[in-house]
């Protein structure tokens, strides 16, 4: 046997050394243990291979080579030993916390689709120096329609229309402000807050409406409105379109214009319908603008006298303007989406694509 291959103390501490790294760096006790087969076991492992050397051995290294190999399995079986009594004390009982693992991420919420366009309208309103109202939803028949100019036969407070909630039923008899209704626009906080405030004024109101719709892609029951009212000496139709323009600028792009077109409602006189150009091809015609190159976006108007006369206001002194549109027609249009249901169902897989 070359003087090399001799055993001595120094190789066994190698033997050792190598076999502690190998289970440092062992990732299971499955991987620990064919560590351990590979210096332990009874076939082809360093401490057999060692034993079946003696069986080989010239008679006069016999003795050495048995204690040299001896020696050696003694060392790492008591490495081994160590090694299991170390894992039982350091094991994980069945059950327990793994407090290694990295976190679980919580579900975060975040706000509805129409709660950031509304947030956003507030946001710029009151930038602007407006007041943000809010009122009741269940109304009575005055501060919806008598209030607003619609007398008793006017179309609109027809039940085809409105939902009415209580007796007396609606008719031409009895006092409208006993008969109750679901408002079916946010303009008799208009008239609430100027009942009880006077000029000027300048507020802006979101909130639940109903009608007595069908719902489908672009009708519902419910929706939500924002309307506004700015009421003061000498309040032009210059401000009223000032305070849109501006209002469109910073809601949708700041290169938008405005187009009015003659129309009426019985609250405003004049009144018209407000489109402005469309953001995404700027007017060229797009599907978003169904190829017309605006987009239409709500009513406005001069406040009619005879709504400040209802309020008490002086009709004479005051004058002012008023808007109102739909929050569902901005977050379509925002959003891209194609049917107004998507908002009210609550699906989680439609929400969860506007995490805002
Ligand atoms: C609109 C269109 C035009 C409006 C009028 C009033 C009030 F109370 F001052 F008379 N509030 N809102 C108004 C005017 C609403 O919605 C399409």
């Amino acid at each position: 046997m070359p003087a090399d291959l001799l055993p001595n103390a120094e190789s066994v501490a190698q033997h050792v050394a190598a076999f502690e790294r190998e289970l440092a760096a062992a990732a299971s006790p499955r991987d620990a243990q064919s560590i351990r087969d590979r210096y332990l076991g009874r076939k082809n492992s360093v401490t057999a291979s060692w034993m079946q050397l003696i069986a080989s051995a010239p008679p006069d290294q016999k003795k050495n080579i048995g204690r040299y190999a001896n020696e050696l399995k003694q060392a790492i079986e008591a490495r081994w030993t160590q090694y299991g009594e170390h894992a039982a004390a350091t094991a994980r009982p069945a059950g327990a916390v793994d407090v290694t693992l990295p976190g679980r991420l919580p579900a975060l919420g975040h706000r509805h689709p129409l709660t950031v366009v509304r947030d956003r309208l507030e946001e710029i309103f009151t930038r602007m120096g407006f007041t943000v109202v809010e009122g009741p939803e269940v109304e009575d028949e005055w501060h919806c329609f008598d209030a607003l100019n619609m007398p008793a036969e006017h179309p609109a407070r027809d039940m085809q229309d409105t939902l009415y909630l209580a007796t007396p039923m609606p008719g031409l008899d009895g006092d409208p402000r006993e008969r109750t209704l679901l408002r079916t626009h946010t303009s008799t906080m208009q008239i609430r807050y100027m009942q009880a405030h006077q000029p000027p004024i300048r507020i802006v109101a979101p909130g639940r409406v109903y009608r007595r719709d069908n719902l489908d892609l672009t009708h519902s029951p419910a929706f939500a409105q924002v309307e506004a009212l700015v009421v003061g000496e000498g309040i032009s139709l210059a401000d009223l379109k000032g305070t849109l323009l501006a209002f469109a600028r910073e809601m949708f792009s700041p290169n938008i214009r405005l187009r009015f077109r003659a129309s009426f409602f019985p609250y405003t006189e004049p009144s018209a319908e407000l489109d402005v150009s469309c953001w995404q091809c700027d007017g060229a015609g797009c599907a978003m603008c169904k190829k017309s190159g605006w987009i239409e976006l709500g009513g406005c108007g001069m406040v009619h006298p005879a709504v400040f006369e209802a309020v008490g206001y002086d009709a004479e002194r005051y004058t002012g303007f008023a808007w109102g549109i739909g929050i569902e027609r901005i977050a379509i249009l925002r959003y891209q989406v194609e049917d107004i249901r998507l908002f009210y169902e609550n699906d989680l897989r439609f929400l969860e694509q506007f995490p805002y």
